[in-house]
């Protein structure tokens, strides 16, 4: 649909504004139903126009009046926004216009949560709020005048002047205007300061309900420890006097870098140790740097137009990223990250959804905020990172902020700043921006005369308008250990340019074993058959603890594709391997929970349909119990060592030492509950002090079916509590039985507390349900029905989070031929729907194909 649809905008399709802006003046008079926004811009023409009319975006908005140099004009509707006659030098455009945040259910523009006003405009929602030429291309410097009878009125940028009823906010930095943001509300302040190296005072503040205050420690000390690894790590410093963070409840992504005044989605900044769990803690902290980061990477140089989303988001994920390694584990991080990587980027490249780090067309841009984008657009930057090594990313980095600071920039930009530094020709590598789809790299071995040849091909299957694929750059990192398991060939990065290469190895005394795509240098898929010996070998021998890792995966994901496909048993291979993991105390804990983590059932969903197989997702279930069973059994012993020895002693601390170890002991409780019929997490479940082993201990009480008593006193214990909450009702959705899933969503559907219209509360109940696999996939198609019902009520209330929901379905053709007809049915019923949002429809057009 996308293709065809008269409402795509194409990359090519880019030309400048007509004008520039020199200047931005904004007063709001709030009121629930009619705020009144009086703007005075200051427009000249822009000398690399290419002409045509002047046209200013705005969508819902009531024009009052507006007026040119003083005199009133009546514009033109036009689609989007309005068109005007406008003198042919500089002018000033005045108007009035009138927006009811109260009804904003969408939450883009200006909108009410629990009272308080707040914005989203990233990345069309300014049009909402008043005329404006809403492209990130224009930068201006805003000032900002608020009204309204609340005690906190905030803008971006450094506070000027107040009085009772009334703030006003200046931002030095010319931005464009999804970046800018407001605040009002009966909101208290958990405050700090810090120092810049320069020596720069600045009031650091997060703003919250006062029931929350107590929550916000954590994330206030996350974001010094970013303020100081940017300056430290890439040199840059904070540019403002102030750097304020909101919590706001109802928000549909995780939170938004605007300059200066961030907002949160609650969920992604308030924590404390009886209501957050270690993951939740670590996601605070990554979310946290991110926003900050982007005061750089997005903020001070930002994107010329949304195809190059990427330029802000994947280097902004990638800068989170080695933050976060820094500040824990390396070898844990990167792990998680390639998990997270293949469950929903190489899920999407997959699907009818995959496209490229870069799109080159678009219908609503709110649907590109993908993983492709987001996370793979990192993993672009990390290959590039390899190849010219740290001291040439170094110098390319600080060429781009020099030379793009204050600029609007494109991947070409970026790319030039690392040719320029280094020297090297990018032009192949620029593929990995425009080509959609997983590489796959093929592996053959030969050994003759003391050399180790290695044969690698290359290729990337056809995806949605790309069914050729040229040869990429791919960066392999290789290491060779001997038979007795001593590193011979320590890591060298081998640089696939061709369909296939051969990379020579000489000297060697014996056939080595090869440890290829060390920590994940790729994003790609490593065909390679290998024994289980082989790959046991590399699990308890490989130096790289990526790589060590992934031995164990790959063995335990063929272990379960025998035991789906042939009816095979577990293998004690794999059970003698992980129980030598599991009780090797040189390893992080951490470490050996990750290693006592079985592949997910969509991981071996999509695996199978990768080689020619249609998964059955109840027999995928199946196989994962009967497994974990035989775990717990012939580690019985180990495992209820591990959790006695790992339990952590004195107040809860969030760091990653004592997480490594609540992770460990949760995996071991996971397991022990299928033996002990839950007697220790019953007793964890009472005794536990913080939500990690309180949520734990009711998962697994969930996970054998004797939940029902705690599940009552969780409620009753945190029924105040809106996040905590979620996890209630997420951890049921995602934990019922197979068969009885949809049945039981339904129940919580009918639940007081089910307030759908909060996109976390939604998110729990109906991600939980996507997220269970065996669940979502029930023969009877009462999963897919329900879903659909829910985003069709959902959709005119909130598209983008309807839109986001949708992508449960892009996996829909690996499915056999009545899950698919009954997936089509809910699909068409859907897209059948009146009125259907531009989000929503883009997206099931482009599922359906
Ligand atoms: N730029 C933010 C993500 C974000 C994108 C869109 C939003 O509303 C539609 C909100 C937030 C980030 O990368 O964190
Ligand atoms: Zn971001």
């Amino acid at each position: 649909m996308s293709l065809d649809d008269p409402r795509t905008i194409h990359l090519a399709d880019y030309t400048p504004f007509t004008h520039v802006v020199e200047q931005v003046h904004l007063t709001f008079r709030l009121a629930p139903g009619a705020t009144r926004v009086i703007s005075k811009i200051a427009f000249a023409p822009n000398p690399d126009s290419k002409g045509g009319a002047f046209f200013l975006h705005g969508e819902d908005l009531k024009l009052i009046h507006a007026r040119i140099d003083g005199e009133s004009v009546i514009p033109n509707a036009a689609e989007g926004g309005i068109t005007c006659d406008v003198p042919e030098g500089p002018f000033t455009w005045e108007a009035e216009v009138e927006i009811s945040p109260q009804t904003n259910t969408a939450l883009e523009g200006l909108y009410m949560s629990n009272g308080m006003y707040c914005t989203q405009c990233e990345a069309e929602g300014f049009r909402k709020i008043t005329f404006y030429p809403d492209r990130p291309d224009v930068m201006a410097p805003f000032d900002v005048r608020i009204e309204g009878e609340l005690p906190v009125l905030l803008s971006n940028g450094n506070p000027a002047a107040r009085g009772d009823g009334w703030a006003e906010w200046s931002d030095p930095w010319p931005k464009p205007a999804y970046l800018f943001a407001l605040v009002a509300g009966d909101l208290v302040n958990h405050p700090d300061r810090f120092t810049t190296r320069s020596g720069r005072d600045v009031e650091l503040n997060i703003w919250v309900r006062e029931p929350d205050l107590g929550k916000c420690a954590f994330g206030m000390d996350a974001l010094k420890r970013s303020m100081k690894w940017d300056e430290e790590v890439y040199g840059r410093e904070y540019d403002l006097d102030i750097f304020n963070i909101v919590a706001v409840d109802d928000f549909n992504m995780g939170a938004m870098e605007n300059k200066g005044l961030n907002i949160f989605n609650s969920s992604a900044v308030l924590a404390s140790p009886e209501t957050a769990t270690d993951a939740n803690f670590e996601r605070i902290e990554s979310i946290i740097a991110h926003e900050y980061f982007h005061n750089w990477t997005g903020n001070r140089i930002t994107c010329r137009d949304w195809f190059q989303l990427c330029l802000k988001e994947g280097l902004t994920v990638f800068r989170d990223q080695q933050f976060s390694g820094d500040e824990r584990s390396h070898a844990v991080q990167r792990i998680n990250d390639v998990l997270a990587l293949r469950a929903r980027q190489f899920r999407e490249d997959n699907g009818p959804l995959a496209h490229p780090v870069r799109p080159e067309s678009f219908v609503e841009i709110n649907n590109f905020y993908t993983a492709t984008v987001y996370e793979k657009g990192a993993e672009v930057i990390g290959m590039l990172k390899r190849l010219v090594g740290d001291e040439g990313y170094s110098k390319a980095l600080d060429l781009y902020f020099s030379r793009h600071d204050g600029d609007a920039a494109t991947i070409e930009d970026w790319l030039k700043v690392f040719e320029d530094a280094t020297g090297r020709d990018l032009s192949q590598f620029k593929r990995w921006y425009s080509q959609a789809g997983t590489p796959r790299i093929a592996v053959q071995e030969s050994f003759d005369n003391g050399t180790y040849t290695l044969t690698l091909s290359q290729s990337t299957p056809p995806t949605p308008g790309q069914p050729d694929k040229e040869p990429l750059v791919i960066p392999v990192a290789v290491g060779l250990l001997s038979p007795n398991g001593d590193e011979v060939v320590p890591t060298r990065v081998l640089e696939l340019t061709e369909a296939e290469q051969s990379f020579t190895f000489d000297g060697l005394s014996a056939k080595p074993v090869a440890s290829i795509l060390r920590s994940f240098s790729a994003p790609v898929v490593l065909e390679r058959d290998q024994s289980a010996s082989e790959r046991a070998f590399l699990l308890a021998h490989d130096t790289d603890p990526f790589n060590k890792w992934e031995a164990g995966r790959a063995l335990a994901k063929d272990v379960l594709i025998r035991m789906i496909t042939e009816g095979a048993a577990p293998d004690p291979a794999l059970l003698t391997a992980l129980e030598n993991v599991a009780r090797d105390e040189t390893l992080d804990p951490a470490f050996r929970a990750l290693a006592l983590g079985l592949p997910g059932q969509d991981d071996l969903a999509q695996t199978l349909y990768q080689s020619g197989r249609t998964p059955d997702p109840l027999a995928i279930y199946d196989a994962v119990q009967q497994l974990r069973k035989a775990i717990a059994e012939q580690l019985g012993t180990t495992l209820s060592d591990l959790y006695d020895d790992m339990a952590v002693h004195g107040p809860y601390r969030p760091d990653a030492g004592d997480a490594g170890q609540r992770a460990l002991r949760q995996a071991a409780l996971g397991f022990l509950s299928l033996l002990d019929g839950g007697v220790r997490a019953q007793s964890q479940y009472e005794t536990a002090d913080n939500m990690t082993e309180q949520l734990g201990a009711l998962a697994c009480l969930l996970d054998i079916g004797k939940a029902e008593t705690a599940l009552a006193a969780f409620r009753h214990q945190w029924q105040e509590d809106r996040l905590v909450m979620d996890k209630w009702f997420g951890l049921q959705s995602g934990l019922a039985a197979p068969a009885k899933a949809a049945a039981a969503v339904h129940r919580l559907t009918e639940d007081p507390g089910f307030d759908w219209k909060n996109p976390n509360r939604f998110r729990a109940v109906m991600g939980g349900l996507a997220m269970n696999a065996a669940g979502f996939h029930d023969p009877s198609g009462a999963s897919y029905a329900l879903l659909t019902d829910w985003l069709i009520l959902l959709d005119p209330v909130n598209p983008q989070t309807t839109a986001r929901m949708l992508t449960a379905f892009e996996t829909w053709k690996h499915y056999d031929a009545d899950r698919q007809g009954l997936i089509r049915e809910n699909l068409e019923r859907l897209a059948a729907t009146p009125g259907l949002s531009r989000d929503s429809s883009e997206m099931v057009g482009r599922i359906l194909g």
